[in-house]
């Protein structure tokens, strides 16, 4: 129930990180989601990470579109910002907000039908440019807020609560971030914490355009035994690649791992990503290998789960822009009036 309060007491030996907040400080209201709902593990996973990384909530801006995904950020960093945007257009809110102010951490929740519906041609174009920002899609397969349509992420074949078959080919949006350009692409599930912390980690590490497609089953609508997007279905077909820790560059490195089965990644700020391989032969650095992997496994009713693909060398739209290191809304009018003189410069080169 939305009107009920968390308590706002707190057991006192609870963990501090860094900042002095304890894990209660980084939560939101309370939910009202669906109870056993994946969206709310995510919730839970993000809460973690940003705790496990010290940010200052405040620094964090949640913006997203509308579905039952898109109301999660309400239940999270309650001390953050927050931008409950239009169904499928939160990229390009999130987009104007992020070149407006750089210094802030963009987190951008969506589902699947949020961006692979409605909201695809935003998705698309967002990734390409490369904003900065972890772009998360809680993908159950269906529109949970309106009852269990099929969404463009549902597999062919795959069956409604009510016995219909999907009939449409499905869109990978792990496929098509890679393809547009994303630096950093992954995929979890909602019910593999353990992957899927780290992972939330790493994006927000990552300078760039981070994409996160977390499978995460609608128990309400879509959880039943002919669906792909079931706790059973997944937990069955998971093909986890990789499964990573997140060391930020000021603590010492103390790998304890067996060789040949460890990646170190150095990310743009110094983070490492470390890397305990699951499949052997898979390199998230390859992005051809990447896209044929993901394509192969997919055909073998497959979910590939882990880092699939990261560009260490990669830079956004800021850099691409050229902007200046100060976030746009803090330039006074002396830097963002050019004058007079400069003003009847560039009409002059126009006539
Ligand atoms: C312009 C517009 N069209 C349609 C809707 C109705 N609508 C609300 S949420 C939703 C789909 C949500 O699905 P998804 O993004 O997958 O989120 P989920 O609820 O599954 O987490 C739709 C079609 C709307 N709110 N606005
Ligand atoms: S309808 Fe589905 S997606 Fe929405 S809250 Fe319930 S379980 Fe979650
Ligand atoms: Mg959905």
């Amino acid at each position: 129930m939305t009107y009920v309060a968390k308590p706002k007491l707190h057991h006192p030996k609870l963990p501090r990180n860094e900042l002095g907040y304890t894990r209660r400080d980084y939560e939101g209201a309370v939910s009202t989601l669906c109870a056993g709902c994946g969206h709310d593990s995510i919730s839970g996973a993000i809460i973690q990470a940003c705790f496990e990384l010290d940010l200052p909530p405040h620094r964090v801006a949640k913006l997203s579109g509308i579905g039952c995904s898109s109301k999660t950020p309400t239940y999270f960093l309650g001390a953050g910002h927050g931008f409950n945007s239009v169904h499928g257009r939160m990229p390009s809110v999130l987009t104007g907000a992020n070149l407006a102010n750089r210094d802030l951490i963009y987190l951008g929740v969506s589902g699947d039908g949020d961006s692979a519906s409605i909201g695809l041609g935003q998705f698309a174009h967002c990734i390409r440019r490369g904003v900065d920002m972890v772009y998360i899609v809680e993908n159950n397969g269906v529109y949970g807020l309106t009852k269990g349509q099929f969404s463009a992420t549902a597999d062919k074949g795959s069956k409604s609560k009510r016995g219909v078959g999907n009939q449409d080919s499905p869109i990978d949006l792990v496929s098509m971030a890679i393809l547009l350009g994303a630096t950093f692409v992954a995929r979890s599930f909602s019910g593999d914490k353990a992957q899927l912390v780290p992972l939330i980690k790493a994006a927000i590490k990552h300078h760039g355009a981070a994409f996160i497609d977390c499978i995460s089953p609608c128990v309400a609508f879509n959880n039943h035994p002919d669906s792909t997007k079931s706790f059973d279905y997944v937990r069955e077909h998971n093909e986890a690649v990789n499964y990573l820790d997140v060391i930020e560059g000021r603590d010492e490195i103390t790998a304890d791992y067996a060789p040949g089965t460890v990646e170190l990644v150095t990310q743009h700020d110094g983070s490492l990503i470390k890397l305990r391989k699951l499949a052997p032969d898979y390199d998230p650095t390859d992005r051809l290998s990447a896209l044929s992997y993901l394509q192969e496994r997919q055909a073998a009713g497959e979910v590939v789960t882990g880092l699939l693909y990261v560009d260490t060398d990669s830079e956004d739209l800021h850099d691409r822009l050229n902007t200046v290191g100060t976030p746009l809304n803090q330039l006074g009018k002396d830097e963002l009036c050019p004058g007079a003189a400069a003003l009847a410069k560039v009409n002059a080169s126009l006539r």
